[in-house]
């Protein structure tokens, strides 16, 4: 994780015009998307665990999707998606465990009793806390968010040896970063507000998390993210 940083070139996402893949030939594939935040969760799990040369990532286009992809590999046509071992596995905190679990690297989850229940804790609540961010966009955002960056705020003193909900960087970060790099986003330049303003733990989650160089490689474009949130959001 604290190897230097250099980016790994991001394939060029596949189209309905790409070919179909020799699926099922023993690669391990990762299908994403690289705006998608749930896709980045898995992309983040690999990276950290050091499986760049053993699941091979495969960007998918969602608005313009291979048939192929719902076909022959996931059909429910979402990302992300993991091909290995002759089965196709879905579902972003699943995938996140399952890649833990099942290849090399450092484990990202702890194996102190009390981390481990609070990191479950944080995985189930974490669908909750998203799902709650989004319908404000069409009210009063700042006021309607309060709480729920306030959660994660008290969350992150919970253990203070390290600057992440468990201490060290474990999949319960995971489970958060890709959309807090969003919300952050969003409000900094649509709503013209800083997430992170009094609440310190959360601006030292966020700034010790940017230079976790496994996450940094999936980071989302800026530009592309704000333009692909008005249209959804704000249209
Ligand atoms: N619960 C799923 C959600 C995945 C999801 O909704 N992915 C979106 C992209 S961000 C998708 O594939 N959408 C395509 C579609 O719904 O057709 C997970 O955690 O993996």
């Amino acid at each position: 994780m604290a190897t230097p940083s250099v980016l790994e070139v991001r394939p060029p996402a596949l189209t309905s015009i790409s070919e179909p893949l020799p699926f099922f030939d023993g690669t391990t594939r990762l299908y994403i998307c690289y705006l998608c935040p749930f896709a980045q969760r898995a992309w983040i799990t690999r990276n950290c665990k050091g499986l760049q040369d053993k699941i091979e990532l495969v960007p998918i286009d969602l608005k313009n999707r291979p048939a192929w992809y719902k076909e022959k590999v996931y059909p429910t046509n979402k990302v992300p998606s993991l091909e290995h071992n002759s089965k196709v596995l879905g579902e972003s905190l699943d995938l996140i465990r399952y890649i833990d679990a099942n290849f090399e690297g450092a484990p990202l989850f702890p194996t102190d009793p009390a981390k481990r229940e609070f990191g479950e804790q944080l995985i189930s609540h974490v669908d909750t806390f998203t799902s709650g961010i989004y319908p404000t966009f069409k009210g009063d955002p700042i006021q309607q968010t309060s709480a729920a960056f306030d959660y994660l705020e008290n969350a992150l003193g919970k253990f203070d040896d390290g600057p992440f909900f468990l201490g060290q960087f474990s999949l319960a970060d995971i489970a958060y970063v890709s959309f807090l790099e969003r919300f952050q986003i969003v409000f900094s330049e649509i709503f013209k507000h800083d997430i992170t303003a009094g609440r310190p733990k959360l601006a030292t989650w966020i700034q010790e998390g940017n230079k976790i160089d496994g996450y940094k490689q999936t980071k989302v474009d800026r530009e592309e993210y704000l333009e692909a949130f008005k249209k959804k959001f704000l249209a």
